[in-house]
């Protein structure tokens, strides 16, 4: 090899010295530098209340933008391992989480981040607090999410269920704020049959002459395969076909060394787009012991308690995905160059941000806005208008908000350009853990027409628009008047096509979805204008309103009465 002279030396260090090295985008406090968060608790809180759960929203606000979001960055490639087998041959079927999950187990439980939401001095407001905490620190858990979402809709059925000896053996580890005596628990709804038409479940239960139900079958689904116990269906021997003969046990699933209970055996880990810290796993039943909850039949009606918690915990992980994704993307737009300027000086880029904060607004609000009718209706104080709007909001919030995550996700990591769509800057796992969303617990189809059940009771559509008629009366601003009349008009017009489409099932099935995401979007944008008003009242800026002007020039309206015929021939 022959030495290259000085000269060559030096011009070669001079362009490594030169070379460009692009900045990383970072994240400050993400309380602080939440633009919804501080001002919706002041409008929804007490100045004391607020007071008292800010210190810690701060703390965690610092952990989820400084430690957590480094921990995660520096493991991106960790991924739970099942080890099925002991060195000796003994069945293990272990799962090691990554050094990050067990961090956010003890988090969760020391902050509690489930706990919290059954605390007693904020009484209905608890739930504010709780989602409070949880939209700022869980994009940085690695969907740890998951479990505590399971936790606390497992805490919820137990307590509705009034089986008070699987209340004392379970609540007291579902709610605990001692790592060491948490537990967190899973649900088991999903079969090969499928996990949207929970009715076709093949699980059979059988009760040994001691009494004792045991469960065989197999669940093809079941997210977070780590926790202590589970929720899950499954059929009496005998039973009726269908949804209504499946009952809801309670299974034992580790004891307290961490082993797994007889019967129940880990096939293996699910190989998934997202979600990759998960363990998702396929589970086998061969008569694992199982307590009744309830009565022996209608199992899906004793689980959907655990439906509305999740539900509402996916709504407002869509929001505070889609925050860290605008964080991220803004801060990017601050250190990038290109064409002579700061991206977030380039006109064109600016309006595409611009755009997604205002989506950003309207989902928040209708995330939190389930989150108050939440803890109303279980501190029982909710009146009969609340509690029917609550059973509406909930898969609409759950359906609109999760589109929105995924689209915006995607504008996100498009707007880092190709760094966007590089997996060890971590990017892209904000689009591939966003598309779980609307998948998970309900797909934007079962839940628009969960949508149209829901409405279908009496009063549910008159509380739904009362609640935005009662928002938009609050905008009183000339500057969101075209805004306010928007979403007036779209929810007139969902609401009497829905009605229009009553005696036409098929033409009313076909438009559900359009339906949902219409009312979604307008409920959307009335809280935004009510919230609007109340920021531009209480000098807090003009952030909300300007996203209420921009989220109208989105579209609002969605209903459409679509070609049949054509769908048909679309089809084949
Ligand atoms: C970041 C957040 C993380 C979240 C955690 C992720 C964990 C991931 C694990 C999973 O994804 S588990 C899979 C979750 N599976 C689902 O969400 C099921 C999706 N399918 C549905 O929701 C179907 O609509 C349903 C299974 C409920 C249909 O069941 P049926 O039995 O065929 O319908 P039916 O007969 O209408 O409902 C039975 C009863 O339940 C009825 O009550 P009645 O018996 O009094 O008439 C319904 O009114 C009631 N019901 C159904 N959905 C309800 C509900 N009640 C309240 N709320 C609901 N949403």
């Amino acid at each position: 090899m022959t030495t290259p002279p000085d000269g060559a030396r030096a011009t070669a260090a001079l362009r490594s010295a030169m070379a460009f090295i692009q900045d990383a985008p970072q994240l400050g406090n993400q309380y602080d530098d939440d633009p919804m968060l501080a001002s919706f608790l002041a409008r929804t809180l007490s100045v004391d209340e607020l007071a008292a759960i800010e210190p810690e929203l701060r703390e965690l606000g610092e952990l989820s933008g400084g430690h957590f979001r480094t921990m995660q960055l520096a493991d991106l490639r960790n991924e739970p391992v099942l080890t099925q087998w002991d060195a000796w041959g003994r069945r293990i079927d272990h799962i090691e989480v990554s050094p990050l999950w067990k961090e956010a187990a003890k988090l969760a439980a020391q902050r509690g981040l489930v706990a919290t939401g059954y605390d007693a001095p904020l009484g209905a407001r608890a739930r504010l607090h709780q989602f409070a905490k949880v939209h700022v620190i869980s994009p940085s858990l690695d969907v740890y999410s998951c479990p505590l979402a399971m936790t606390d809709g497992a805490a919820r059925t137990l307590l509705e269920s009034g089986n008070q000896s699987l209340i004392d053996r379970a609540l007291p580890r579902l709610l605990s704020r001692d790592p060491a005596q948490a537990w967190t628990s899973g649900q088991w709804m999903t079969e090969r049959t499928g996990g949207s038409d929970v009715g076709l479940s093949e699980a059979v239960a059988r009760q040994d002459t001691d009494g004792t139900w045991r469960l065989s079958g197999s669940k093809w689904f079941t997210s977070a395969t780590t926790a202590e116990m589970a929720l899950t269906l499954a059929r009496p021997e005998g039973n009726a076909a269908g949804s209504r003969g499946l009952a809801l046990f309670y299974v034992p699933v580790r004891d307290d060394a961490g082993h797994l209970s007889p019967g129940i055996s880990v096939n293996r880990l699910k190989d998934k787009l997202g979600t990759r810290k998960v363990p998702t796993a396929e589970l086998s039943l061969d008569g694992a012991p199982a307590i009744l909850v309830g009565s022996d039949s209608d199992g899906v009606r004793a689980i959907t308690p655990m439906l509305s918690i999740t539900r509402t915990w996916n709504a407002v992980c869509s929001v505070s995905g889609i925050r860290r994704a605008l964080g991220l993307a803004r801060d990017y737009a601050g250190r990038r160059r290109a064409f002579g300027a700061l991206l977030r000086d380039k006109p064109l880029h600016a309006d595409t941000l611009a755009g997604l904060e205002a989506e950003y607004a309207g989902a928040f609000l209708l995330a939190f806005r389930a989150v108050q009718l939440l803890g109303k209706v279980e501190r029982g104080t909710a009146d009969d208008q609340e509690q029917r709007l609550m059973r509406a909001l909930t898969p609409i919030a759950k359906l609109t908000t999760a589109k929105q995550a995924v689209a915006i996700a995607s504008e996100a990591i498009e707007s880092c350009g190709g760094a966007g769509y590089v997996e060890d800057t971590g990017l892209p796992r904000l689009l591939a853990d966003a598309q779980v969303l609307p998948i998970w617990e309900g797909t934007t189809n079962v839940l628009s027409l969960d949508t149209l059940r829901a409405l279908g009771k009496g009063g549910a559509i008159e509380a739904v628009v009362a609640d935005a008629r009662a928002h938009l009366a609050q905008a009183r601003d000339g500057g969101l008047a075209a805004a306010a009349a928007a979403a007036r008009d779209a929810l007139d017009h969902a609401v009497a096509w829905a009605a229009g489409a009553m005696g036409e099932p098929v033409r009313l099935e076909a438009g559900a979805r359009r339906v949902a995401l219409t009312l979604g979007r307008s409920l959307e944008l009335s809280y935004l204008c009510a919230h609007a008003q109340w920021c531009l009242d209480h000098g807090r800026g003009g952030y909300a309103a300007a996203a209420a002007r921009r989220f109208t020039r989105h579209g609002v309206d969605l209903v459409d009465d679509l070609d049949l015929e054509d769908t048909r021939t679309l089809m084949g």
